[in-house]
């Protein structure tokens, strides 16, 4: 179990306060880089993720986070004389240009090498026991930190609670997760939280849906945005209100460059507000691996865009 550093200010999503002084909050518990695969799909079954801290090499990611945001040097998102490489924010309003980039920029054969690093892909083959498949819609990510939102108590969207088959429906439960920071990221900027033992609770909810949904036409009982679904799919934007429900915590940690999370598609998460003080974006990729004789939903296998409602 890791020792819990508690955020240094109360932590934010969605509108909502995720206080720690409410018990709800707990570790995330990392596991060591050197485990055999059978202990890894045991921590992976018994905890619904695995958290490997040093799973790439440092440099290499810190690397793509400088390509990244070098992409974005005469964008305004950074200051005009920054290291690309720190990824510190501007302050200036989100704009077309920005988008374009990000949209550019996962389709770069640099995002896509890393996605398919090599480390990533054999790990994923001993895993399944067979090939492994990437999904071709892979998302990339940067949040900017709020401190300007936070003067003027407004609260820009996060990730609200979720499990990723809600938007995998098309495939089956054998896909896989992996969320990689690039960059150092902790707690309070905002990397993902996963609320403990929630792997269960995921499977009980996807079990009801399916029961419940029957009348549902097949594209409407795959799609996230089904008239059944809250807004969005998601589980909960209330984090401390979820905690309280399933009287469980939300397990935080201080990512660093070269770790990664891998999680099943039960398992319910969440991202909060990046309140970094030294003013750095959050820069993360998410992506999904499946055994290549698995179902694959076909929907995933076009880049991602913003406008593709999945
Ligand atoms: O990084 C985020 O904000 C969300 C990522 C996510 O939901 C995932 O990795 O499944």
């Amino acid at each position: 179990m890791n020792s819990f550093r508690k955020p240094l200010q109360p932590l934010t999503s969605n509108g909502y306060t995720l206080s720690s002084a409410l018990n709800r909050l707990g570790p995330l518990n990392s596991s060591q880089s050197d485990l055999t695969i059978e202990e890894y799909k045991r921590l992976f079954q018994l905890q619904g993720y695995l958290w490997i801290k040093g799973f790439f090499e440092r440099k290499e990611v810190l690397e793509l986070r400088k390509r990244f945001f070098e992409s974005y040097r005469d964008s305004g998102l950074l200051p005009f004389d920054s290291n690309p490489q720190e990824g510190l924010f501007s302050g200036n309003a989100e704009t077309e240009l920005n988008q374009k980039i990000l949209m550019e920029f996962v389709r770069t054969a640099a995002y896509e090498s890393f996605c398919l690093h090599p480390k990533l892909w054999q790990f994923y083959d001993n895993f399944f026991g067979s090939p492994s498949y990437l999904h071709k819609r892979k998302i990339i990510r940067y949040k900017t930190p709020n401190v300007l939102n936070q003067l003027l108590k407004t609260h820009p969207a996060t990730t609200p609670a979720h499990y990723d088959l809600i938007y995998l429906r098309g495939g089956n439960d054998t896909v896989v997760s992996s969320w990689i920071p690039l960059g150092d990221t902790p707690i309070e900027m905002g990397g993902l939280v996963y609320l403990e033992g929630s792997d269960l609770l995921g499977r009980k909810m996807e079990a009801d849906f399916t029961a419940q949904h029957q009348n549902l036409s097949p594209e409407e009982r795959i799609s996230a945005y089904n008239k059944n679904m809250i807004e969005g799919g998601w589980v909960g934007k209330d984090l401390e209100a979820m905690a309280e429900q399933f009287d469980t915590r939300w397990l935080v940690a201080d990512y660093e460059a070269g770790d990664i999370v891998f999680h099943s598609p039960y398992m319910i998460h969440a991202a909060t507000n990046n309140i970094d003080a030294n003013g750095r974006i959050r820069l993360s990729t998410d992506i999904r691996y499946q055994s290549i004789r698995e179902e694959i939903d076909v929907r995933w296998g076009n880049h991602w865009t913003l406008e593709d409602m999945l």
